[in-house]
């Protein structure tokens, strides 16, 4: 590689900064290769940069030498070029660039185990499996763009309304969601296991007087079934609030979603080009449908389901049909929720609960909590539970918990629900699932 100095004197840029004042001048890029087309007295090449693609040009007049390093290169070598910025119509992006000097920094194998070029058409296993190489693809790239964006404007708009951001332990004694399995793993001469959800911690924090905490990271899932919509190890974006019901954090979770994705059309349209997406912001306030309602929708457009019972596929496909893209299922049977969802008061096998969906996937679950220390006790019971493995989280109730509601958004789902991607896998790096645990 050239030094520091050299760089110096000619501007580095990305592909997407070139512009009509470098028309004439010099430039230094760094890139792959993404295509080369010989056409004997000159060479085309494509060079590839985070920002895009631009078209790099070689007479065989310009340079005997030059033409023949370019004219081998193999496809997917890491290069170092400092050519002359020349406007040309036919070129993608509208300017070239006449190489006076072009550098291999580290040359790529063939042949290549994934077509970045995509002229070859790969499953999707192919590609996770070889995911650096898909992620050199300006379309998967975009997917990771959006997602920093969507995760910067969740970090945003929270801060924004005065939530704090907190990481709660990921390696734990006990199980905090039914349904579905921990994954044990060894703890010196225990065992413990990965977390499900921060959700016994994030309750605990409302005993502090922090009032709002969030946090984004990792859970962990023993799903067995291979779905296109689950993980076994998935980012969470959870909040939890206090002195407010349901109804408070579902306002701020519709606004956060509604934030999302205006920033999104905002800040990322080159991105969303890129995918060939065309996104549409949600109108506020979304749609509130009670279970009742929901089961009764489901039953008219002739899909089977009893009162009590969760929504099959079949049923949220049919009941997506009948409401708004975005729409809350709110008042769930209480035993059919966790036992830390509080039930009214007046009707208590209803609790304070609801689902935001998207279309027929659910985003995010969230309630009103139980705050009230014996009939924690009591529902913990109720589900089986052994309230002294809960100990840490209980005893938090006994000495001034104040009321406090919360949800939990799965930001992968949220990613495949803006993007409409079809796969869950599409929206993560590097996904893991029943089969997959590398890379
Ligand atoms: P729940 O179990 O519904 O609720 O999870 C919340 C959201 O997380 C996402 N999610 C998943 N995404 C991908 N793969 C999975 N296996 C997976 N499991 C969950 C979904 C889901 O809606 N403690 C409660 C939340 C709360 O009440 O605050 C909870 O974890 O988008």
């Amino acid at each position: 590689m050239k030094s520091a100095e050299m760089e110096s004197e000619v501007k580095r840029k990305y592909t997407s900064e070139i512009g009509e004042e470098d028309s004439g001048k010099q430039v230094l890029l760094y890139g792959w290769i993404h295509e080369v087309r010989d056409l004997g007295g000159v060479v085309f090449a494509l060079l590839r940069d985070r920002e895009g693609l631009i078209q790099i040009t070689c007479p065989k007049k310009r340079s005997p030498e030059l033409i023949k390093k370019i004219r081998k290169v193999r496809r997917e070598s890491v290069v170092r070029i400092v050519g002359e910025v020349k406007a040309e119509p036919k070129a993608p992006g509208g300017f070239e660039i006449l190489p006076n000097e072009f550098e291999v920094i580290s040359e790529a194998d063939a042949p290549l185990p994934l077509d970045v070029a995509e002229k070859v058409p790969a499953e999707l296993d192919t590609r996770l499996d070889a995911r650096f190489l898909d992620l050199r693809k300006p379309r998967v790239q975009a997917i990771f763009r959006i997602r920093h964006q969507m995760i910067q404007s969740v970090r945003s708009f929270l801060s924004e309304e005065g939530f704090i951001e907190v990481h709660t332990p990921k390696i734990v004694s006990t199980a905090t969601e039914g349904g579905t399995e921990l994954f044990p793993i060894s703890y010196f001469e225990r065992e413990a296991f990965l977390n499900q959800s921060p959700q016994l911690y994030k309750q605990v924090l409302m005993a502090t007087g922090l009032e709002k905490v969030f946090e984004i990271g990792p859970i962990f899932r023993a799903e067995e079934h291979n779905t296109v919509r689950h993980l076994n190890e998935a980012i969470s974006i959870d909040i939890e609030q206090s002195f407010t019901d349901h109804e408070g954090v579902m306002r701020v979770l519709e606004r956060l979603v509604n934030r999302v994705y205006a920033d999104i059309v905002k800040n990322c349209e080159r991105y969303l080009d890129w995918i060939g997406v065309e996104l549409e912001v949600p109108k506020l306030p979304f749609q509130r449908i009670t279970y009742d309602e929901a089961v009764e929708m489901v039953k008219k457009k002739g899909e089977e389901i009893t009162w009590g019972d969760d929504f099959s596929t079949p049923a949220l496909k049919a009941l997506s049909e009948e409401v708004n893209e975005h729409y809350f299922i709110v008042d769930w049977p209480t035993e059919i929720k966790p036992f830390y969802a509080m039930p009214y008061e007046n009707e208590p096998e209803i609790s304070k609960t609801f689902d935001l969906m998207a279309g027929s996937l659910e985003l995010a679950s969230g309630a009103q909590r139980v705050h009230i220390y014996d009939l924690l006790v009591r529902k913990l019971r109720e589900k089986g539970l052994n309230p002294d493995s809960f100990e840490f989280y209980i005893s938090a109730f006994r000495y001034g918990m104040p009321p406090h509601a919360g949800w939990g958004l799965g930001a992968d789902r949220l990613l495949m629900s803006i993007l409409n991607l079809k796969n869950i896998r599409e929206a993560v790096i590097f996904p893991r699932d029943r089969t997959r645990l590398t890379p």
